[in-house]
């Protein structure tokens, strides 16, 4: 056993951690639950609420112009577990992990998925990957993949999902992602109609190939890498494929995805009313697909989509912890990626929690007399509301680090992984 595995079992150490800052937790706990009927579901609610890890999230990031190396990067799909595990046993927040295949294909998959079950990890969403050529590959998907004009290239990829699904049915995933960088950088480059015509028949081909209990998440961006149209761009077309391809196929909603100052609170309603919301990709964005840490530009934002999630899921009767796939997908070039990964589900907790705060019975009566002004109240009281007690109370409830970084740089975390897997390693993935 590695010794990053050992450390993630020493409970003292999180013991020790959490006496020394009781008093101020319980006091500033004690705070807020007096003025909360229903604490303890809302503590149960994000005891249970896990959020997937990238696997391509784990090394340190780039960006087209370079990538500076912070050390100690996971050099094997064993050593990405390990982090998310690490990850895992600080915030008790993070256990799933989302793999992104070719970078991280399973080799020993009984193997894998033991390792993952002993840090109390899943696996949730399996992503294909057909927008970049393999060197082994026969085809190229310069112009496209499931869209291309050529049928032999369409096969491939159709294959390459194909296997995707069996990987993650090795390792106990449930759906698959499908990202397609598919579209066209030029007027006159593709008739649209065609290319999504080719597009839905490929995706009917992978989708017959779905697992009775899998789910097909179709995920959606308005650009990049190309700028002139994306053939599945918008929720509009992604929900255009789900709602063709039948009842397992749902809408992926990336938050970076969308054109500027677009209201996803509004798609992510109605996707919920029409049951075809099927998974979230978190991170936080100024101008595109910035895949910055969640709630660093924009937390406000991120409360309303979570208030249309709570809202829209118990319309429903749906299970928040469970009934859609909630994972990050962001990397940066800065931050350690752990630290970051840890910014980004604290902003994600505070977000939900807060969402669960607002009286949604109270709201509902302002809205009905038309009295705006109250309704706005209503809600940014509870955005307004400093829920980091509570969340830190569902953390420690559950064997979690009341200050989850902090404990990290005490044990001296990065150091450790820089001497066991050196300085200059390089992590597969974006
Ligand atoms: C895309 C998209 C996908 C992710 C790739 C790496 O922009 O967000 O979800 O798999 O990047
Ligand atoms: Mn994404
Ligand atoms: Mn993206």
């Amino acid at each position: 056993m590695s010794n990053i595995l050992q450390m993630q079992i020493e409970k003292y150490k999180i013991e020790e951690h959490n006496q020394k800052r009781s008093a101020d937790q319980q006091r500033s706990f004690e705070y807020l639950a007096t003025s909360l009927p229903n604490v303890n579901s809302i503590l149960q609610k994000l005891q249970d609420f896990q959020i997937a890890i990238p696997s391509w999230a784990l090394g340190s990031g780039g960006t087209r112009f370079g990538r500076f190396s912070i050390g100690g990067d996971p050099r094997s799909l064993e050593e990405k577990i390990e982090d998310v595990g690490l990850l895992h046993s600080l915030n008790r927040s993070s256990g799933a992990i989302s793999l992104h295949i070719p970078w991280d294909i399973p080799k020993n998959a009984s193997a894998i998925k033991a390792l993952a079950a002993q840090l109390g990890l899943r696996f949730d969403a399996v992503n294909s990957n057909t927008f970049q050529d393999q060197p082994d590959q026969q085809h190229s998907y310069k112009f496209g993949s499931l869209q291309h004009t050529d049928k032999s290239v369409r096969k491939q990829a159709i294959d390459h999902n194909i296997e995707v699904i069996k990987h993650g049915e090795s390792l106990g995933s449930e759906a698959i992602t499908v990202w397609l960088a598919d579209g066209s950088c030029f007027p006159g480059q593709l008739n649209f109609r065609k290319a999504f015509q080719r597009t839905l028949e490929s995706l009917q081909e992978i989708y017959q190939f779905l697992p009775e209990n899998w789910k097909m998440f179709v995920e959606y961006k308005a650009y990049e890498p190309n700028f002139y149209s994306m053939t599945v761009g918008d929720w509009g077309q992604s929900y255009l494929y789900a709602s063709k391809l039948g009842k397992k196929a749902y809408t992926l909603v990336d938050l970076g995805h969308h054109l500027p100052n677009a209201n996803i609170e509004q798609i992510v309603s109605l996707l919920l009313m029409e049951g075809k919301l099927g998974g979230f990709h978190f991170n936080d964005s100024k101008y595109g697909d910035d895949d910055l840490t969640v709630g660093s530009i924009n937390p406000y934002q991120l409360f309303l989509i979570f208030y249309e999630l709570v809202e829209g899921m118990d319309e429903r009767g749906m299970n928040h912890a469970n009934d859609l796939g909630w994972m990050i997908d962001a990397s940066h070039n800065l931050k350690d990626p752990l630290e970051d990964l840890m910014q980004s589900i604290e902003a994600i907790k505070i977000a939900y929690a807060q969402a669960l705060l607002v009286d949604q019975e109270k709201l509902e009566d302002a809205r009905n007399k038309n009295d705006v002004t109250r309704a706005q109240e209503i809600l940014q009281e509870a955005y307004r509301t400093d829920a980091r007690p509570l969340v830190a109370q569902a953390r420690i409830n559950v064997g979690g680090v009341l200050e989850p970084i902090a404990l990290y740089r005490e044990l001296k975390v990065r150091e450790h992984l820089i001497k066991e897997r050196g300085q200059k390693t390089v992590a597969t993935g974006l």
